[in-house]
């Protein structure tokens, strides 16, 4: 059993008050973590406010000495990250391994260089020169999910620290081994006590104590479209600057000419990385009517062929969902679908899985056709391995399809003709459109969406941005 504290100015600290972290794949409790209140984020506000002053005078480039020393120690421990987050979450170690546990070193490493080739802007005028300066927020509080834990936190707590502002951060209660690992790096490099404090609990008791604190400056959110819009009611009275990444209904656009041999595996991983839980995934699949027999053959062969198990297992594609909470309410769209008509061309179930993993929370990936792309079904979030099929005719057609929705996060163009597909990718109303391939990711790039699927941009300059309030000093010559 692990016991996960809270960690404030420097301090690994119990409360009385628990809550149960479970193994998803096999319902074992693994983990107690404090369910912390308004009193520990205040405790932890307070040490982020003394930690200011001094963490925003130290200049920029120590500051990403820093940054550089908890990726080192956090490389060294990519196994451990691995497999906590494997076991936490219920996702396959290799996947854990290619993604989560490489990505947290990364984005250290990423805001580390990015913000020491970061060159401040000027504009000159005929009488004047204006110079943008970027300065500290100050106490930033972040709120990350369960589907990619540490890649999230480390995502915003690396450019929140290297722009000067100290940090308070309250991971998924779901998911809290890796920040607690996190913590533990940060702890041995040595970082300034209050620079960065974690606090675990319950979003509507620890989550809602920081978006409410008057000190908090600044809210970077990731979770649900609902969540979200809590949080933005909460904060944007206050003013505080918001940075909200929600939900996606993404659509994966499959064109005429597009070889399907080659563009089979990319769409079914756009489909059902992390068991469908990443707010990215292409759950709504729009086919051209003159390959849908083919692309179906196809598609639902590859699928089939995908295997779900032993998240600890090299071989395991797919592994638990994150919760069993979750895992019926993944289920509740399945019965959902099949009352709105559809028809379910593999999956719809619990795969039969050996001891332990016949108590874990598996769903076997789900191709679900025959449903209106404006149904229920096909046009909410799952979060979940669940796809929908729907053909179409005509470019205008998909297009109108894809756009249908309240969402506007991402989706994908598949196709033969690059020039078409990028013709197609600007015409999408969403943040982000990848062509004949997805979740390939140039960590400058902005990162975020539209309409329901959230506001404000991260990655790159982007986050320098957000992390940081721009203030102009215009000299005039004397
Ligand atoms: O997320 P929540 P949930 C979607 C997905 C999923 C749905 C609900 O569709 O089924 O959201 O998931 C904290 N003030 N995504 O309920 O509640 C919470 O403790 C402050 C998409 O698990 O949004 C956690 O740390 N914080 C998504 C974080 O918010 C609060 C990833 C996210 O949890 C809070 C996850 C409050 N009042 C789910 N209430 C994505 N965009 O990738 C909760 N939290």
């Amino acid at each position: 059993m692990i016991i996960v504290q809270n960690y404030i100015n420097g301090k690994f600290e119990s409360i009385d008050s628990t809550i149960e972290d479970v193994n998803p794949a096999t319902g074992e409790v693994i983990a107690q973590i404090p369910k912390s209140g308004s009193l520990e984020v205040e405790n932890a506000v307070v040490a982020a406010d003394s930690a200011r002053k001094s963490w925003s005078d130290l200049s920029l480039e120590k500051r990403t000495i820093w940054l550089d020393k908890i990726a080192d120690v956090l490389e060294s421990k990519s196994e451990e990250i691995a497999s906590l987050e494997s076991l936490d979450t219920g996702k396959p170690i290799s996947l854990a391994r290619a993604v989560d546990a490489s990505r947290s070193v990364a984005n250290f490493r990423f805001f580390a260089e990015f913000a020491r080739d970061y060159k401040s802007e000027k504009f000159e005028m005929d009488d004047a020169i204006n110079h943008v300066i970027l300065k500290p927020v100050g106490i930033a509080g972040l709120i990350t999910p369960w589907n990619l834990p540490l890649y999230l936190l480390s995502w915003k707590i690396a450019p929140a620290i290297v722009m000067g502002n100290t940090v308070v951060a309250k991971p998924s209660e779901l998911t809290p081994l890796t920040a607690n690992l996190l913590a533990e790096v940060i702890h041995e490099v040595g970082l300034p006590a209050g620079v960065v404090n974690i606090v675990h609990g319950l979003g509507s008791e620890a989550g809602q104590s920081i978006v409410e604190h008057p000190k908090v400056n600044l809210i970077s959110f990731t979770g649900g479209t609902m969540t979200g819009r809590k949080v933005a009611e909460t904060a944007s009275p206050m003013f505080k600057k918001l940075s909200l990444e929600l939900g996606g209904k993404n659509a994966t656009i499959v064109l005429d000419d597009t070889n399907l041999d080659d563009a089979i595996p990319g769409i079914a991983r756009a489909g059902f990385l992390n068991q469908g839980q990443v707010c990215l995934c292409g759950s709504r699949i729009l086919v051209s009517e003159k390959i849908w027999d083919e692309f179906i053959d196809k598609f639902v062969t590859f699928v089939k062929g995908m295997k779900v198990g032993d998240p600890s297992s090299e071989d395991s594609d797919l592994g638990a969902l994150v919760s069993f909470a979750h895992r019926d309410k993944v289920e509740s769209y399945i019965h959902l679908a099949q009352r709105e008509g559809g028809e379910i061309l593999c999956g719809g179930k619990s795969p039969k899985l050996s001891s332990p993993f016949d108590k874990g929370a598996f769903l076997e990936p789900t191709i679900v056709s025959n449903l209106s792309h404006m149904s229920r079904t096909a046009t909410e979030e799952i979060f979940g391995p669940v796809v929908t099929l729907h053909s179409f005719k005509t470019e205008d057609e998909a297009i109108e399809m894809a756009n249908c929705t309240d969402y506007g996060l991402a989706g994908s163009v598949w196709t033969g003709d690059t020039q078409r597909g990028a013709r197609i990718a600007e015409r999408l109303e969403t943040g982000m459109v990848w062509v004949n391939t997805w979740l390939h990711r140039d960590l400058r790039v902005p990162f975020g969406g539209i309409k329901d699927s959230g506001v404000g941009r991260e990655g790159g300059r982007w986050s320098l941005g957000f992390f940081s309030e721009a203030i102009n000093i215009c000299v005039k010559e004397s």
